[in-house]
């Protein structure tokens, strides 16, 4: 099916970059124990070859006669592993001078450098997981709160992977049942046939549907929602990251224009990841360092999933916040309405916006924000502890083409046209589901999902 070569040795550097108490090179194989068995030298002579599977060794990795790094070794032997191939691991200590003298030395005893994701992705080409549990690995990596590493977890166990599999199975009963009635006629009576077929088909859509209605909450936990907060110059746009992250992280002062360079940060809110981006306040200017910032905030607020669009309660409207008004309209908003410990003079009586009343100086409003947020997000509504999350577009993709499938399946059945409609469409369907886990998926496409991957998984 696939023209992947995974007859040859890989390896790589499996940690992060940077000082660490230990760092860890990879190496998946055929040859994987022998290369390392060419550089390891344990203290009572012991060969790798040897050892039984996954036990671990001390020793030193020695290159041309010189000692690189004092290390351990672990060895897993095929099949039970992480790429179902011979596994080392060698321990070295962290640092990037040690991970890399040894990777070398690996690589000059034969080995060759792994791709991003290649031992994963030898592990679902080798059949130990599917696609979703793939996927689900790079989005651990990547969690960015607990909620969303959970929802990948449960992903990884196979329970995505376990319902599409059911869904599939059930078009695949459908399916066997239209081919007997064919070949065997007279023992099936056709109107039964489409009675049957047409149930199952509306127990898969809905199913399907299922599904789907998971994809926003999973994209929002696994991607975050890309929070703009916007307004004019010195409504206190800084002051609220500044509070969202309980540090000073952007700079504050009260001249108008503070900010200028875009400063973006991650906060949690009740499990749902927020990028939380300040920009420079909106207003004419002829500073043309401030000028570009100004375009910049713009150009955030378009491609935003959410703005936070902030005023001055202690001052009158004015022509930019009316415009600010007017450019956010389209978007998801919430109206921050700050500074309530002054006097307020802002009126919005009449615009139909709801704002929430804040004090960021106070840290009034915070938490109403917050709540908010996970309103609008809707975010409570899926009980994600139990339930399977879709988090790829990729994925949502596939099970609308399935639904449109079984639905035009339905639709055969209701004109009444031959079977040989019904099974196509079925088989479409099983087809545009089985591109989930990896079943049906051209080889290209598989490579562009590893490649999202780091180094070294
Ligand atoms: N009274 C009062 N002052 C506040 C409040 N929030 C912020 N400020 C003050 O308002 C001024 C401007 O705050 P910033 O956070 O720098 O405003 P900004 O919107 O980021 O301004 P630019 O970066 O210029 O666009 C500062 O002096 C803050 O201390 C508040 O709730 N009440
Ligand atoms: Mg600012």
């Amino acid at each position: 099916m696939l023209k992947v070569n995974l007859s040859d040795t890989i390896a790589a550097i499996s940690t992060a970059t940077g000082s660490g108490g230990i760092g860890i090179v990879r190496i998946s194989g055929d040859e994987a124990i022998e290369i390392a068995d060419s550089l390891f030298v344990s203290a009572k002579g012991k060969r790798l070859a040897e050892q039984k599977s996954h036990t671990i060794h001390y020793g030193n990795i020695v290159y041309d006669g010189r000692a690189i790094d004092e290390v351990l070794v672990s060895v897993m032997k095929a099949p039970n592993t992480y790429t179902r191939e011979d596994i080392v691991e060698i321990n070295t200590h962290g640092g990037y001078r040690a991970v890399t003298a040894v990777l070398n030395a690996v690589i000059k005893r034969g080995a060759r450098v792994a791709e991003p994701g290649e031992f994963t992705k030898r592990a679902f080409l080798n059949g130990r997981i599917d696609l979703t549990q793939a996927e689900a690995v790079i989005d651990i990596i990547n969690a960015k709160t607990d909620k969303s590493r959970e929802t990948a977890v449960a992903r990884l166990e196979g329970r995505l992977s376990a319902e599409i599999k059911q869904i599939r199975e059930s078009i695949l009963t459908m399916l066997a049942h239209i081919e007997a009635a064919v070949a065997y006629p007279e023992h099936d009576d056709e109107t039964m046939t489409y009675a049957a077929v047409e149930k199952g088909t509306r127990e898969a859509m809905a199913n399907v549907n299922k599904l789907i209605a998971t994809a926003d909450t999973g994209k929002i936990y696994r991607d975050g929602i890309k929070t703009v907060i916007l307004g004019k110059p010195n409504v206190g746009k800084s002051s609220l990251l500044n509070a969202f992250l309980e540090e000073d992280r952007a700079i504050v002062t009260d001249i108008p224009g503070t900010t200028r360079d875009i400063v973006s940060e991650l906060i949690n809110v009740g499990g749902i990841p927020l990028n939380i981006i300040d920009t420079a306040g909106i207003r004419e200017t002829d500073n043309i360092i401030e000028k570009i910032g100004v375009e910049k905030s713009r150009s955030l607020a378009e491609e935003a999933d959410l703005i936070l669009l902030m005023f001055d309660g202690s001052r009158e409207m004015s022509a930019e916040d009316r415009e600010l008004i007017e450019l956010t309209r389209d978007k998801k908003t919430i109206v921050l309405v700050n500074k309530l410990d002054l006097e307020q003079k802002l009126d919005l009586r009449g615009m139909g916006i709801e704002p929430i009343n804040i004090s960021v100086r106070n840290t009034m409003g915070i938490n109403e924000i917050y709540d908010k947020i996970k309103e609008m997000f809707a975010v409570g509504d899926i009980e994600t502890d139990d339930s399977v999350l879709i988090s790829r577009e990729r994925n949502k993709a596939s099970l609308y083409k399935a639904l449109q499938s079984l639905e035009n399946v339905i639709e055969t059945i209701e004109n009444t046209m031959p079977e040989d409609f019904i099974s196509m469409d079925l088989t479409a369907a099983y087809e545009a589901l089985g591109e989930i886990t990896g079943e049906t998926l051209e080889e290209d496409i598989i490579d562009k999902i590893f490649s999202e991957f780091c180094l070294g998984k």
